[in-house]
């Protein structure tokens, strides 16, 4: 591949800041390779926006960033990205809420995004555009004379055409997909979904791995599933095992079995529905009282949106209810926190706990289900319950699978991975580990990259 790599995400993981998430790292070791530019939002909200955007190079990669004006944060960002598209990809079309200034500020947005990027892109880059919020930048790119090539990737669901047709605007912004060489998306469920509306609502026909319009442009989509650095992950769970942190969960458990949920604070993420099986749990298995201990990691995100505040607001009162009933002097049945942790802390956290609780109503792909299968001793592996609705759902078939909407469903499996012997634990933790040991987050950078260089 010649040329350099350019990656476009609504937020931009500066040097400086980096969080050491999977994705940013990726990027960042695919741009080092190459030599690239990463360009998006600051996620700094200004009073005077400059007309330039902030340019910054560490080693063989530049960073272009730009503040966002007060009024584009509102309806670009709040507004159609996460009070629009948000709900309505996780299809959930009881929530979204439309407004006409929100999509203006969404298109705004990506025009200004696209003229700023545009001028520093030659023919023989490589550009790689990230997720729900900058679905229309290829279209605007091309608008500009944009001759290079193009890839996106959705990193949450597409629901069926029937829930995108719900959307206003829907025409115009999911054949702005069009635009793009290549678009690329997590599970088959999502691919079919897409497939599916182009061939309704766009008039399109399917050749091969390409979407074809009645005017002739094509584009090809295809599934990429996301992955994780899996060998990291385990050695930095197997480091932090004997940490700090990690003895002081253990010493506070006083040998009782861990639950752990780790999410960002998100209706996606089915967390009432979480609380509500473990209370339901208890209550159908009074034995197991004392014997464990369910701990929700849940860092609040996006509190600007009025759902979110009021999420927080039902788990504090779910949490204090069921504790309220089931604790004892010596036993606090849920532990509920919301902050995040560094990705080593959690990676200890997820090693001493024997269930991963990962129960999102619909999720791109979760990786915090990978992580914690990544994160288990082999000889002494813990049980992944994982919900049918979460795009890993498609490849932990090992998992046990439930369906988040049946509290009693999830209550059953948390009963059953308590009880499950070792020889089972083992059996599914290795055929899954196998499977994540080589679909990494590095080889799903390449799959994609080499797919749209094709
Ligand atoms: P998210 O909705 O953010 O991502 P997820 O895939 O679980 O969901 O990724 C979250 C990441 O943040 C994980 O790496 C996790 O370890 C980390 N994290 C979560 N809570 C944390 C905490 N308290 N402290 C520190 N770190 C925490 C979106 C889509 C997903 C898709 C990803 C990647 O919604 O479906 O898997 O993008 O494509």
């Amino acid at each position: 591949m010649s040329g350099r790599l350019v990656v476009v995400s609504n937020r931009v993981a500066l040097p400086r800041e980096l969080r050491a998430g999977g994705l940013a790292s990726a990027m960042h070791a695919a741009l080092t390779e190459r030599g690239g530019l990463w360009f998006g939002w600051s996620g700094r909200v200004a009073a005077n926006v400059p007309e330039e955007p902030r340019v910054e190079t560490a080693g063989a990669i530049t960073y272009v960033v730009t503040d966002l004006a007060r009024a584009d944060y509102e309806a670009f960002y709040l507004g159609f990205s996460n009070r629009t598209l948000w709900p309505l990809l996780h299809h959930r079309p009881g929530l979204l809420e439309f407004e006409r200034r929100d999509l203006e500020g969404y298109l705004r947005v990506n025009e200004r995004f696209a003229a700023q990027l545009a001028a520093r892109l030659a023919d023989d880059d490589t550009v790689w555009v990230h997720d729900y919020h900058l679905i229309p930048l290829g279209l605007a790119l091309r608008a500009r004379g944009v001759g290079a090539r193009i890839g996106f990737f959705l990193h949450i669901p597409l629901p069926p055409a029937e829930l995108l047709a719900t959307l206003p605007g829907h025409h115009d912004l999911l054949r702005s997909l069009s635009a793009y060489d290549l678009v690329g998306l997590q599970t088959p469920a999502d691919l079919r979904a897409l497939r599916d509306y182009f061939e309704r609502e766009a008039g399109a026909r399917l050749d091969g791995d390409a979407i074809v319009l009645p005017s002739g442009r094509r584009f090809r989509a295809a599934v990429f599933p996301i992955g994780i650095d899996t060998a990291h992950i385990a050695r930095q769970a197997q480091a932090a095992a004997t940490n700090a942190a990690t003895r002081g969960l253990m010493t506070s458990l006083q040998g009782r079995a861990l639950a752990i949920g780790v999410d960002r604070l998100d209706y996606s993420k089915g967390l009432p529905e979480r609380f509500e099986a473990f209370g339901r749990f208890l209550a159908q298995h009074p034995e197991r009282r004392r014997q464990v201990s369910m701990m929700q990691i849940a860092p609040p995100t996006r509190e600007d949106v009025p759902e979110y505040r009021e999420l927080r607001e039902r788990l504090e009162q779910q949490a204090g209810a069921i504790n309220g009933r089931h604790a004892e002097p010596d036993w606090m049945p849920i532990r509920y926190i919301n902050r995040s942790f560094q990705h080593a802390t959690l990676a200890g956290y997820y090693r001493v706990a024997q269930i991963g609780l990962v129960t999102p109503l619909r999720d791109g792909m979760n990786l915090v289900a990978k992580e914690f299968v990544a994160a288990q001793p082999a000889d002494d592996p813990g049980v992944l319950v994982l919900s049918r609705f979460a795009g890993a759902a498609f490849e932990l078939k090992e998992a046990l699978i439930v369906n988040p909407f049946d509290a009693d469903d999830t209550a059953d499996a948390i009963e059953r991975a308590l009880g499950m012997p070792l020889e089972e634990r083992k059996a599914r933790w290795q055929a899954m580990h196998d499977h994540l040991a080589v679909h990494t987050i590095g080889a799903w950078r390449d799959a994609f990259l080499d797919a749209l260089a094709r």
